[in-house]
C-alpha cells in the first residue's frame, strides 16, 4: 500500500490544549485496506460512520505516531476531554433521570422501582449474565388482563448495547416510565392497549460500567480475547455474521467474536426475542446520527418487506420530527454503511419480517457520544414519540 506522509494540522490548537486533552483526529480513508488498517489498530473510533472518505478517531497525543506508522494521513479537528477522566460509579447518587445520566446500578434501581410501584403492570426477568457476572435484565410492561384476553402483540426494546452511547439508557428508562404510567391510568391505557413491551435497558452491563469507571469511549463488551479486549455485540448476531462491516481482529471496535452468539449479551437478547409470542416489533437504540434505520444492514439488497419497513420508518421519523429536531430514515446498509451481524437483521429475519429498527439518537456529531445532560429530556421525548408511532403503525 502506498505510504503517505502524515499531515498534521495543529494550528492554534496545541497552544490552548491542557496536558490532559485528547484529540479528535480526522483520518483519510481512501481504500477498504486503509479502513481495515485503521479499525484493526485498536485505536478508539469517534464516529458512527467509520467509512471510506474520512473517519474520526479519539486519540491521545501520544497515539498519533500509530497513524504515522500505518501511513495514514490525518488532521486534528478539535480537542476532546480525556476519556479516562471518568466520574466513577461511586459519585453521589443521581436522582433525576430526565436530566442526569444513571450508572448501571441506578438504571436497575430505576426499573426495579417501577416493578415495586406498579407490580400489576411491570415485571422483571433475568435473561442472562454478563462475562463479569452482572445480571442482564428484561422488564415486561403489560396489563394483567392480557393473560386472559386475545393474544397480545409483543415488542422488544433494547438499550446500551454500545457502552458509550449513554443517551440510549436514558431513553429506555423514559419509555419504561411512560409505559408503566400509561398502563396504570385508565385515561391513557388505550395508548398501549393490549400490547406487551419488553425492555432490556442495559444489554452490555460490563462495557457500560467500564465507561463510568475507566474509559468513557468504550464501545464493546469486556470479553478477554487473549491480547485484546471486547466483542462488538452488534456484530455478534447470526444474520450475515462474519461479513462486510465487521472485523475478525480482537482489537477492532467492530470485532465480531469467535462465532455468532458467542457472547452472553447477544445470546440473552436472542433468547428473549425467540421466546415472545406474536412478535410485532423491535427497536435497538444507539447513538448518534439522528437516523431511523431498517434492514438490511449486512447487504445492500432490498429486504422482502422494504415498502412496509420504509413506511413505518417514515411514520417514526415524522413522529420524532414534530419535536423540531430532524431525523432521517433509510435502509441501514445504504443510508449508513454495511454492517454484518447486527441485531435488527437477526430479529427481522428470525421473527417473520417483524418491523425491526435501529434508531440512532442525537446528535449529529457536535457532542457525539457525550451528549450534554440538557439534551436528555428532549431526546427521551423523541424516543417516546417513536414508540407510540410504532404501536400505531403495527396496530393492535
Ligand atoms: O455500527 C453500529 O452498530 C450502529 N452504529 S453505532 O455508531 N451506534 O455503532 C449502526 C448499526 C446499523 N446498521 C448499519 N449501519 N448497517
Ligand atoms: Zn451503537
Amino acid at each position: 500500500m502506498k505510504r503517505w506522509i502524515a499531515f498534521v494540522c495543529l494550528v492554534g490548537l496545541v497552544t490552548g490544549a491542557g496536558a490532559e486533552d485528547w484529540l479528535r483526529v480526522r483520518v483519510e480513508v481512501p481504500s477498504p485496506a486503509a479502513l481495515d488498517l485503521l479499525l484493526d489498530s485498536g485505536l478508539t473510533t469517534y464516529t458512527c460512520e467509520p467509512t471510506l472518505g474520512t473517519t474520526d478517531m479519539a486519540l491521545s497525543p501520544s497515539q498519533l505516531p500509530e497513524l504515522d506508522f500505518r501511513g495514514l494521513r490525518y488532521k486534528v479537528v478539535s480537542t476532546l476531554k480525556n476519556p479516562y477522566d471518568v466520574p466513577g460509579e461511586e459519585r453521589p447518587q443521581a436522582t433525576d433521570y430526565r436530566n442526569e445520566y444513571f450508572t448501571f446500578s441506578e438504571i436497575v434501581g430505576f426499573f426495579d422501582n417501577l416493578v415495586a410501584t406498579r407490580p400489576k403492570y411491570v415485571r422483571r426477568v433475568q435473561i442472562g449474565t454478563s462475562i463479569q457476572n452482572r445480571p442482564i435484565y428484561a422488564y415486561r410492561f403489560g396489563g394483567p388482563s392480557v393473560l386472559n384476553g386475545p393474544p397480545s402483540k409483543h415488542y422488544a426494546i433494547v438499550g446500551l448495547t454500545h457502552a458509550r452511547e449513554w443517551i440510549t439508557g436514558s431513553v429506555v428508562m423514559h419509555i419504561g416510565k411512560m409505559l408503566a404510567d400509561s398502563l396504570a391510568s385508565p385515561s391513557t391505557r388505550s395508548l398501549v392497549g393490549q400490547r406487551v413491551t419488553w425492555i432490556v435497558p442495559v444489554v452490555n452491563p460490563d462495557g457500560y460500567s467500564y465507561t463510568w469507571t475507566t474509559n468513557r469511549l468504550w464501545r464493546k463488551n469486556r470479553r478477554n480475547n487473549g491480547g485484546s479486549t471486547g466483542v462488538d455485540i452488534n456484530r455478534n448476531y447470526a444474520k450475515g455474521w462474519g461479513g462486510q462491516g465487521s472485523s475478525g481482529s480482537g482489537s477492532s471496535d467492530t470485532y465480531r467474536g469467535t462465532a455468532p452468539f458467542s457472547e452472553p449479551e447477544t445470546a440473552a437478547v436472542r433468547d428473549l426475542v425467540l421466546a415472545l409470542p406474536n412478535f410485532a416489533g423491535f427497536i435497538d437504540f444507539h447513538s448518534y446520527s439522528q437516523l431511523v434505520l431498517w434492514p438490511w444492514s449486512y447487504t445492500t439488497a432490498s429486504p422482502p418487506t422494504a415498502g412496509q419497513l420504509q413506511s413505518v420508518a417514515i411514520a417514526l421519523r415524522n413522529a420524532i420530527n414534530t419535536g423540531g429536531v430532524v431525523y432521517t430514515q433509510g435502509q441501514a446498509s445504504t443510508a449508513l454503511y454495511i454492517a454484518a451481524g447486527t441485531s435488527k437483521d437477526y430479529v427481522y429475519d428470525v421473527r417473520a419480517n417483524a418491523p425491526s429498527f435501529t434508531i440512532e439518537l442525537r446528535d449529529t456529531g457536535q457532542f457525539g457520544f457525550e451528549l450534554p445532560p440538557s439534551q436528555i429530556t428532549p431526546t427521551q421525548n423523541e424516543a417516546w414519540s417513536a414508540m407510540l408511532a410504532l404501536f400505531e403503525q403495527v396496530g393492535s
